[in-house]
């Protein structure tokens, strides 16, 4: 039980009474709990008995897309303009050790489920209908759900709901995969509650979510709510936004759509960091609008590190964006929380966090018990979000396997100063953040030595957790020549930027 509510309050918000916690009394099979109403006699709460009790938060999950730890201007850019971030930042955590997985689907999986992919992930663009979400969680407990924004979790129609969303507008639903070509900026084609819908006046996808999101809450203003807002922001193609100088009926393409400024920089990445803060802007008008801010729990991260090969300044030093790439430069992303009134002003989390811990910690703070059949490896981290110690982790896992024609690429245990792989390659993240000189564990000292001895010991807890019905071989990074297919074909490129720039247009489904 959490800290915020007491016992006879949230049994009395969640409609269950002398019922007790047993708010999910079955929970595995199809894998949806029963007060979802998949099995068993019993109900979700109605929304009647919930405003009966105290008014639990509402919560706001805004996971950005392609979005590095770089990008921010509250976490050290100096190359693009987030006056609304740094605003949140400043006046709520910013946490500054968050660590997701490397691209899209492996860490949506991970947010959602709150599992290591080692558990549950099976492949690109697919999350199976048998877990359970944190959209089933809330949606339980009486909740109302909505996911705007992203999808590439599967195109059963049905499926936004099976994860216990009410309502969803998405891109990459129904219509997903690599010869998907339904737009997600200019003239969008979007999905609405599974109906496709293509707009084709000069709309831009980001808005028309953002305007779905809004509404959402408008219309849920007076019971708690949730709202998964998956922004398809700031992923490639780099295009311009509505308030580019250049915005118009035919967005430039190619290398064209990659034109620099003076500094570097790229224009129309640019732009869009700043048109996805100005959404976050639009958001929070909104909730103050309906007086809805203090009791919102906020929390705005990162999906993956920023496209591969896209230059970012953070004061004298350059960041290249490392998408796809199990290392820093594709995995530190910017997490930020806001809840006026319940977090410290201003306070700087060096805590390690990694996207298996959103669920509990969305779970925690709506007062909802995640069932111990989830066996979920997240751990929450709302305590900090309220400034106090809780229990920070002392490392976190990564098992990497984004295709599964490509097998495992990478598995490995960190903290926050050390890296210790599963083929036995140990890296000093202080001296070495990309990774280029792997040390001897046999040859380490002192706290180097000491962190070998804990990450093996992270290694070995996951030696075991894979599925044997969806077993993959660890292959390592994928080679050239391999014979792996699933990967896209690189043209001869002096430099990984220019291959991303060549194949920018593949880029549009990972
Ligand atoms: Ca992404």
């Amino acid at each position: 039980m959490n800290s915020i509510y007491g016992r006879r309050d949230f049994l009395k918000f969640a409609g269950l009474g002398a019922l007790g916690v047993a708010l999910f009394p079955r929970v595995g099979g199809q894998g949806l709990p029963a007060a979802q109403g998949s099995a068993g006699k019993r109900e979700a709460p109605t929304v009647q008995s919930l405003e009966k009790g105290p008014r639990r938060p509402n919560i706001v999950l805004i996971l950005a897309d392609d979005l590095g730890y770089e990008c921010i201007g509250a976490d050290g850019c100096t190359s693009y303009k987030t006056p609304v971030l740094d605003q949140l930042a400043a006046t709520g955590v910013r946490f500054d050790q968050c660590h997701v997985q490397p691209l899209c689907t492996p860490t949506r999986a991970q947010v959602m489920t709150g599992l290591y992919n080692v558990r549950n992930y099976t492949d690109f663009g697919e999350l199976e209908a048998k877990n359970v979400t944190f959209g089933n969680l809330l949606k339980g407990a009486g909740y109302a759900t909505c996911m705007a924004g992203k999808w590439q979790l599967g195109t059963d129609v049905a499926l936004p709901k099976k994860f216990g969303f009410d309502e969803h507008c998405l891109w990459q639903h129904t219509r997903a995969g690599a010869g998907n070509t339904a737009s997600r900026y200019l003239n969008p084609g979007l999905e609405i509650n599974g109906v496709p819908k293509n707009y084709t006046h000069r709309e831009y996808g980001p808005d028309i979510i953002s305007d779905y999101a809004l509404d959402f809450i408008q219309r849920k203003k007076d019971q708690p709510f949730f709202l998964y807002y998956t922004m398809m922001l700031t992923h490639a193609p780099f295009q311009p936004t509505p308030d580019s100088a250049d915005y118009s009926a035919k967005p430039p393409q190619g290398k064209a759509a990659m034109q620099t400024r003076p500094d570097g920089i790229i224009q129309h990445f640019a732009d869009m960091v700043a048109y996805t803060d100005k959404l976050v802007g639009k958001l929070l008008s909104k909730l103050e609008e309906l007086k809805l801010r203090d009791n919102t729990l906020l929390v705005f991260l990162g999906d993956n590190g920023t496209q591969h090969g896209v230059l970012t300044m953070m004061g004298d030093r350059k960041f290249i964006g490392g998408k796809g790439s199990p290392t820093d430069a594709g995995m530190h992303v910017p997490l930020i929380v806001s809840w006026p009134g319940r977090t410290p002003v201003g306070k700087v989390s060096h805590d390690l966090v990694d996207s298996t811990d959103l669920l509990p910690t969305v779970c925690e703070a709506a007062g909802v018990t995640v069932p111990a059949e989830l066996k979920i490896d997240g751990r929450s981290f709302l305590p900090q979000i309220r400034g106090e110690q809780g229990q920070p982790r002392d490392w976190y896992y990564c098992w990497y396997a984004p295709q599964k024609e490509q097998g495992i690429i990478a598995e490995f245990a960190a903290t926050r100063d050390f890296k210790l792989s599963r083929t036995g390659d140990f890296f000093d993240l202080n001296k070495d953040i990309e990774e280029k000189f792997p040390l001897a564990v046999a040859a380490l000292t002192g706290e180097a030595a000491a962190a070998a001895k804990l990450l093996q010991v992270v290694l070995d807890k996951y030696k075991d957790a894979r599925p044997a019905a969806i077993a993959m071989p660890f292959l390592g990074p994928k080679k050239r020549g391999d014979g792996r297919g699933g990967g896209r074909k690189k043209k001869a490129a002096a430099t990984a930027e220019a291959i991303e720039r060549a194949n920018w247009r593949d880029e549009e489904w990972v």
